[in-house]
């Protein structure tokens, strides 16, 4: 069977990974999996393919779709769909949206920054830094940037049921403490530093490290070192304000029961997310803001191996610090993260040179499918026609990003 004859096949995820092309050259990283480092030149971008997704998110009951792909200076655009349900009115890639979770490679950021500075050191304990803080004084800063300290994800219960739970909070303002006293209800979800738990609580540590370190808001440390330096004119930490200012597209969320009407979930706080997930952007500023990274202009180089020393998360995916990797059905890997607030799914990932990235963003969430979907954006951005299909769409692994319960099938 050919190669070509396999790809139109079903092809089962273990006939998938034997597709990707590992170069002799590879180096083994932290947790021994395999990644190419070989500069080689990107497939181009599958316009079409990229088209096609944002259409299939549509059907599966996204209002609107979209994705920006920044390469070396040449912008691509597709959109489909509507920024607002009421006025009908097309979504645009200059709108602005709720990131989510893409904030926490902002926070990230922000606390390499000040370990550049020598104002923090990744594997002192957070209890050095917030005394009393976290009850066991073995969780370090490290940890809690890997998703490795094994502090419960307090999101799972305040969402256990979505529509319910977000009214509960939309218009809430929390205090980081609260938000950590809700994680510290619950065991921990491991020993400190054994193994990868996605949780939001983390970040927030996170945020109260920044802003205990810099004696100033978390949004005043994303402004200043991060927002002002890249001329992003698009991104804003709001909290807490309901209101997204400037030109936006509103986001829907799913309902919990099927035929009920969209949630329109645009206003809210995001307080129960705050640096773990409260930053508003765009596909052009989240675009620039990864290629800065990865092009190594926002933290040393020392500081950028240590966000890249990864941590085998599955057969594709490895987590960093606030950083994700993902290697594609093409054997390409990419850097970024995904977000996930009421209303809003984003992926936003870039090259390893940072020269090709891609954001994407569905106005809807609390529906599996359309996240699923979206994750073709990365296939047709970074594969192009070489991406692996089945009937059309791109083969993509189940999503693994967001704390259990996150996503609905
Ligand atoms: C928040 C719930 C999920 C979303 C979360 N988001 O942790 C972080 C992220 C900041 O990764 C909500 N899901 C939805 C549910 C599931 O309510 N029961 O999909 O609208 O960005």
């Amino acid at each position: 069977m050919t190669s070509a004859t396999l790809r139109r096949a079903t092809v089962s995820g273990a006939v998938l990974l034997s597709l990707l092309a590992v170069p002799a050259h590879a180096t083994a990283d932290e947790r021994g999996d395999t990644v190419p480092t070989a500069a080689t030149a990107l497939p181009a971008p599958d316009l079409t393919g990229l088209r096609g997704v944002l259409r299939t998110a549509l059907r599966q009951g996204a209002p609107g779709a979209m994705a920006r792909i920044d390469d070396r200076g040449t912008v691509r655009r597709v959109v489909t769909g509507v920024a607002d349900r009421r006025t009908g009115r097309t979504i645009s890639t200059r709108d602005r949206f709720r990131i989510g979770s893409v904030t926490k490679t902002f926070s990230a950021v922000v606390l390499l920054q000040l370990v550049d500075e020598k104002k923090l050191r990744l594997d002192a304990p957070v209890n050095r830094y917030l005394p009393g803080l976290l009850p066991d004084d073995r969780i370090t800063v490290r940890h809690v940037l890997s998703h490795r300290s094994g502090l419960y994800d307090y999101t799972n219960d305040m969402f256990a049921r979505s529509v319910p739970g977000f009214e509960a909070v939309r218009t809430k303002v929390f205090t980081y403490r609260q938000l950590v006293n809700r994680s510290l209800r619950h065991a921990r979800t491991n020993r400190p530093g054994a193994a990868y738990s996605y949780s939001n609580t983390n970040f927030v540590v996170a945020g109260m490290l920044i802003e205990k370190l810099t004696g100033r808001s978390v949004g005043t440390a994303y402004q200043s070192r991060i927002i002002e330096p890249l001329k992003l004119r698009d991104t804003l930490y709001a909290h807490p304000d309901t209101k997204i200012p400037g030109r936006h597209t509103r986001g829907y969320m799913s309902p919990d029961t099927a035929g009920a009407a969209l949630v329109d979930a645009t206003r809210q706080t995001t307080s129960w997310a705050q640096s773990a997930g409260a930053l508003i952007s765009t596909t052009g500023d989240l675009n620039t803001f990864l290629s800065a990274l990865l092009g190594g202009k926002l933290v040393s180089a020392k500081s950028l191996g240590q966000m890249q020393r990864w941590w085998k998360v599955n057969s594709t995916t490895a987590y960093g610090l606030g950083l994700r990797r993902r290697t594609l059905s093409c054997g390409v890997s990419v850097y970024g993260h995904t977000g996930a607030v009421q209303g809003y799914y984003t992926y936003a990932f870039t090259s390893k040179d940072g020269k090709r990235s891609l954001s994407a963003l569905a106005t809807t969430s609390n529906n599996g499918a359309v996240l699923n979907t979206m994750m073709g954006t990365l296939e047709s951005a970074f594969c192009g026609k070489r991406a692996a299909t089945v009937r059309g769409s791109a083969v993509v692994e189940r999503y693994e990003d967001v704390a259990p319960g996150v996503a609905r099938d």
